[in-house]
């Protein structure tokens, strides 16, 4: 497309004004003239070819705009005559230039980037009007018909628009009114206005009538018109534009939109919180800090703040932007809740939404893949069960036995209230491992077979990985099986105070089971803290006192010692319905320790939520063993139905049906 600029005229009611140059050269804001933001806005809009027509001071005008070093292939085309000719003769004489489609404009017409926009939007021909603006005395009205521009000049005012000399021009369209102009012309008939031309085809050229409304779209012709201009460009230029963006890699895709809403007005970038990227998607490669630093080096971006929740509400009843910008992704599923309340909200504020069409581009789809599978990566995966208690406080974790429950702990997730809430870590409890083997939960399974289920579980998943290492065994072995976790990418294992044979816990005192003394397992700490080699791992003591009904204080003693001894974090369980043990336990251990970090599993005490949980001073939930209960009465009812029936027919219901199962892992 090549833009055609029409900069040949005197613009003699500009007054002293063009004593020196011509009016396109006027300065319309303290950086800029009427031309040199046209020249920024058609290079921003991707346009290369440009012709300008000159005349009054053609040199001063070409020295300019070479000033201006903008990567544009400009082409000057002196009308000799321009003092006596209108602008129909600067086109005439530029008409070998003019074979392609086109965008004109008078250069004297300033325009905001939305006009611009919707003026190259458009699919065929079209001319700005503006149906909301008063009909001017003395300047361009289009008659309109049907949508399509019949007539343009001063003289019309019945069934007129006020109108503005800016044309998008489909080449068959332009080609017609060309014809009619080189007619003109050659006829002598050349101190007219160029639409005059235009109106001998009583609409066939079949412009539209672009509706501007309101949006900057005015020529300057005098000193008023100039103030004017310069006041409406001021407020335009504090207008400001919002959006949000959670992610951590920036893309060409994330680029195109920002420069999308650069042009709207000054922009804000909120930068979503670590908790609400880690509580809808996955745990951020970059922490927000550093996402705000990466957004605030972007050119042209105004200021960055941060946005603590998936909902825009604060920020936007704070910052109240003009305009708010958006993929138009969210207009359904789990985010239209949230585009929901940004509309309510800007009804409130006065803004408005602005949606561009999501690019789901293949190459963007790409790097996302590749930002998962950077999670998987044992240095990343290990360091964020860390990261995820200092930002949410509360972890969640679901146990996974193998790689498909694994995938399950990973993916599910539930949409509600706006927000999306999903477990945050997996739980490799080590009476699921045995149970899956069909073995019992008493350290029979051995450590290589445990690492095997942890790789297929790691194999298939990016989230961090707390491992039940149930006693530990002898210390000497204990701290080789810290290395080997720790190198795996494992974030935290949890290891019990007993001794002997183990176990497990939920039988309680109906079997023999024998605490380990204090300084036995601290010194199991210890030495495990000390074989460590990284700063993230982390070492759980958990305390059996309450299991094994040896009281509150020594519970409570245990665990201060073995904190002191260099535990990262204190699991205390307890096979109660009642959770009052517990929460007495939470009381206390914080009225002395308020920052180590307090597992829990509760399993038997399973009517407190999470959010109680977290107010009284707990770190991570665990649901140690809610799939595997699940899938056993499921599996046996299953081959109970077949056995029944002497066929599968009638179990079928109870199913997923195979075209799922056959999808359910991508290949
Ligand atoms: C496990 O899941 O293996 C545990 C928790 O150790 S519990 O079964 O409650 O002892
Ligand atoms: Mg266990």
């Amino acid at each position: 497309m090549t833009a055609l600029i029409l900069n040949s005229g005197l613009g003699s009611r500009m007054g002293v004004l063009t004593s020196e140059h011509p009016k396109c050269m006027t300065e319309i804001s303290p950086r800029e003239t009427i031309l040199s933001r046209q020249l920024r806005m058609l290079e921003a809009a991707g346009i290369r070819r440009v012709v300008i027509t000159t005349g009054y001071y053609s040199q001063v005008l070409e020295d300019y705009v070479q000033s201006l070093e903008l990567p544009l292939e400009v082409t000057f085309v002196r009308n000799e005559r321009y003092a006596e000719t209108n602008y129909i003769w600067s086109i005439y004489c530029a008409r070998a230039l003019l074979e392609d489609d086109l965008v004109l404009m008078h250069g004297d017409l300033v325009f905001e980037n939305e006009t611009l926009d919707r003026v190259l939007a458009c699919e065929g021909s079209c001319m700005t009007v503006s149906t909301t603006l008063p009909l001017p005395e003395k300047d361009f009205k289009a008659v309109v018909d049907g949508g399509v521009v019949q007539k343009v000049g001063i003289e019309f005012f019945d069934q007129a628009v006020a109108a503005q000399a800016l044309y998008r021009l489909k080449k068959a369209d332009w080609k017609l009114w060309l014809d009619r102009i080189i007619a003109f012309c050659e006829s002598g008939n050349d101190r007219v206005y160029a639409e005059n031309a235009l109106n001998t085809l009583d609409g066939a050229a079949n412009i539209a009538a672009l509706d501007v409304e309101n949006l900057l779209c005015a020529e300057i012709d005098n000193p008023e018109d100039l103030a004017a201009v310069r006041a409406r460009l001021k407020e335009i230029e504090h207008r400001t534009v919002y959006m949000c963006f959670s992610t951590d890699i920036i893309h060409g895709g994330h680029l195109a939109l920002i420069r999308k809403a650069q042009k709207l007005g000054r922009l804000i970038i909120g930068v979503l919180s670590d908790e609400a990227v880690a509580s809808y998607k996955r745990f951020p490669l970059v922490p927000a800090e550093e996402r705000k630093v990466m957004f605030e080096n972007i050119a042209g971006v105004w200021r960055v703040v941060e946005q603590k929740t998936l909902s825009y509400r604060e920020n936007l009843t704070r910052l109240r932007p003009d305009y708010v910008v958006h993929g138009d992704d969210w207009c359904a599923g789990f985010q239209k809740p949230i585009r929901d309340e940004v509309l309510a909200v800007l009804a409130e504020t006065g803004g408005r939404l602005i949606e561009y069409p999501y690019a789901a581009d293949p190459k963007y789809r790409d790097i996302q893949a590749r930002e998962r599978a950077d999670l998987a990566m044992p240095e990343l995966r290990r360091g964020r069960l860390r990261r995820l208690l200092a930002v949410k406080g509360l972890v969640t974790a679901m146990e996974a036995h193998d790689g498909l429950t694994g995938l399950v702990v990973e993916n599910t997730v539930v949409h509600q209230d706006g927000g999306a809430h999903q477990f945050d870590a997996m739980w490799v409890s080590s009476l699921c491992d045995s149970t899956a083997k069909g073995k019992p939960d008493i350290e029979l399974v051995d450590m290589t077979s445990r690492f095997r289920t942890i790789d297929d579980i790691m194999e298939v998943t990016t989230k961090p990985i707390i491992f039940d290492g149930d006693t530990g065994g002898l210390t000497e072995h204990f701290v080789y099986t810290v290395r080997s976790l720790e190198r795996m990418g494992v974030s935290m294992v949890i290891i019990e105070d007993k001794t002997g044979l183990k176990k497990n816990s939920l039988f309680g005192t109906e079997v023999v089971q024998t605490q380990d003394s204090i300084e036995n397992f601290s010194a199991k700490i210890r030495a495990g803290k000390n074989a460590q080699r990284t700063k993230d791992f982390m070492i759980c003591a958990r305390i059996e006192s309450l299991i094994l009904e040896r009281g509150m204080e020594d519970a409570l003693a245990r665990a201060f010692a073995f904190t002191e001894a260099g535990a990262d974090a204190i699991m205390i369980h307890s096979r109660k319905k009642d959770p009052a043990e517990i929460q007495e336990f939470l009381e206390r251990f914080r009225e002395k320790d308020p920052a180590t970090p307090i597992v829990l599993v509760p399993t038997s005490f399973n009517s407190v939520k999470e959010e109680e949980w977290k107010a009284r001073g707990a770190n991570i939930i665990i649901y140690a063993n809610q799939l595997i209960r699940a899938a056993v009465p499921a599996i046996q009812k299953a081959a109970r139905t077949i056995l029944e029936n002497h066929r599968a027919e009638e179990c079928d219901s109870q199913l997923m049906p195979f075209q799922e199962i056959i999808r359910l892992i991508p290949s």
